[in-house]
C-alpha cells in the first residue's frame, strides 16, 4: 500500500493530470467529499488530503509514502528528513519580500517582517546582515504593513494582484518556488520498487511536457 499526502486546491488540481499520466485516478473529489482519505483505481493507493504545510511532517513521519509540497513550505520546513527526487514544475510562483514602493526602512529599531515563513526569512535577512524581527502570522500577510504591525511581509507572489490590489508592490526576490514530490527515507528502502516506479512515472510526465 502507498500513502500519497495532497493538498486541497492548486496542488491537488495540478498533482491529477501528472498522476492520471503515471496511471493513479482518485475516485472522488476531495472538494466535493468529505472524506480525507481518498481511494484511487489502483487498490494498493490512496490519496491522504492535507493541510500543504503539514505534508512534509506527514511523510517525514512516514503516516504517508510521499507527498506533494511546495517548495517554499519545504524551505521552512527544513528538508533533511526527507527525500525530494522529484520537481513537478507545478503550483509555481516567486517567495519574495513586498511592501510599501517608497517606505524608507525604519531608522531606528528593526525591521518588522510578517510572515508565515519564520525561519526563511530570518535566513534571508540574516545572510545580508540585516537585523529583523520577524513577526509569525497564519495568512492575509499583505494586511500587516496597511495596519502598522510589520514594516513589509515575506510571501509567495504569482501575478502580484494581490499586493497591487493593497497598495503593495513584490521588493526582492528570496527564491523560485515550484512543488516537489517528497518521499519519506523508511518507505524508500522498504517499498522500493513500488516507490521507485512512481517516482519514474511521474519524472516522465514532468518530462513529457517539454
Ligand atoms: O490555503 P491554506 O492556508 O490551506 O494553505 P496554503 O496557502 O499553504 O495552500 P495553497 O493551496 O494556497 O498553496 C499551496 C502551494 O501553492 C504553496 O505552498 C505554494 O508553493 C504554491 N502557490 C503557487 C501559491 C501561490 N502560487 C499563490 N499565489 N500559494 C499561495 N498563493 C497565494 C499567496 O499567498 C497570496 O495570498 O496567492 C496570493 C498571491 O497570488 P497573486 O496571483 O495575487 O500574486
Ligand atoms: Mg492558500
Amino acid at each position: 500500500m502507498l500513502k500519497i499526502a495532497l493538498s486541497k486546491g492548486r496542488i491537488f488540481d495540478e498533482t491529477l493530470p501528472l498522476l492520471a499520466q503515471a496511471g493513479i485516478v482518485p475516485l472522488d473529489n476531495p472538494e466535493k467529499s468529505r472524506k480525507l482519505i481518498l481511494d484511487t483505481n489502483d487498490p494498493e493507493v490512496k490519496l491522504v488530503i492535507i493541510r500543504a504545510t503539514d505534508v512534509p511532517t506527514y511523510v517525514e513521519y512516514g503516516a504517508a509514502d510521499l507527498g506533494v509540497a511546495g517548495k517554499d513550505v519545504l524551505m521552512e520546513y527544513g528538508s533533511e528528513g526527507l527525500y525530494e527526487p522529484v520537481d513537478l514544475k507545478i503550483a509555481q510562483c516567486r517567495l519574495m519580500t513586498a511592501g510599501f514602493v517608497d517606505k524608507p526602512a525604519p531608522t531606528h529599531g528593526r525591521l518588522r517582517i510578517a510572515t508565515k515563513y519564520v525561519n526563511t526569512a530570518q535566513r534571508f535577512f540574516a545572510e545580508k546582515g540585516i537585523q529583523v524581527e520577524v513577526i509569525k502570522l497564519y495568512g492575509s500577510m499583505e494586511l500587516a504593513p496597511l495596519v502598522g504591525l510589520a514594516d513589509c511581509i515575506v510571501d509567495v507572489v504569482d501575478t502580484g494582484n494581490t499586493l497591487r490590489a493593497n497598495g503593495l508592490a513584490p521588493l526582492e526576490h528570496i527564491a523560485h518556488i515550484s512543488s516537489r514530490l517528497v518521499v519519506n527515507k523508511a518507505a524508500m528502502k522498504m517499498k522500493h520498487a513500488q516507490v521507485k516506479l512512481l517516482i519514474q512515472q511521474l519524472q516522465a510526465a514532468v518530462d513529457s511536457r517539454g
